[in-house]
């Protein structure tokens, strides 16, 4: 009973996303190396909810090379950045309550994988916007253009 009642809920989400889901789903991987394995993430406006599952493949614990993906206008990476290291690690770096920051993953660490689902309507097609990852001394390298068209 339960099941056929949730995977009715789930046709009719499928069919309410004028993307597939797939579309809306985006792996990334960051490793000890300080490097994100795309300068580039890519969705269709269409998503109305975005998942992101981010891979730390390196070796190193959180306390020393944690990483996260955070979702912020391009105009305030720096900000977002610099009040996210004051923020520290129990709050996953990103300052709480942060109303320049459309979506924020934990921060993981080595052989660990987190996903980040967050609903777009926020988000405007074709707006500026870039990812990052705001462990201290990251994002001004660990960056890259968040794509929303
Ligand atoms: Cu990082």
């Amino acid at each position: 009973m339960t099941t056929r009642i949730l995977a009715a809920a789930g046709l009719m989400l499928s069919l309410s996303f004028g993307a597939t889901a797939s579309e809306c789903e985006v792996a990334l991987e960051a490793n000890d190396m300080m490097q994100f394995s795309t300068k580039l993430i890519s969705v269709p406006a269409s998503c109305e909810e975005v998942s992101i599952t981010l891979k730390h493949t390196g070796k190193s614990p959180a306390q020393a090379m944690g990483h996260n993906v955070v979702i912020t206008d391009t105009a305030n990476v720096q900000a977002v950045g610099t009040d996210g290291m004051a923020a520290g690690l129990d709050n996953n770096y990103v300052k709480p309550g942060d109303e320049r920051v459309y979506a924020a993953s934990k921060v993981i660490g080595g052989g660990e994988t987190t996903t980040l689902t967050f609903k777009t309507d926020k988000l405007s097609a074709g707006g500026d916007y870039t990812f990052l990852c705001t462990f201290p001394g990251h994002w001004a390298i660990m960056q890259g253009k968040f794509e929303f068209k």
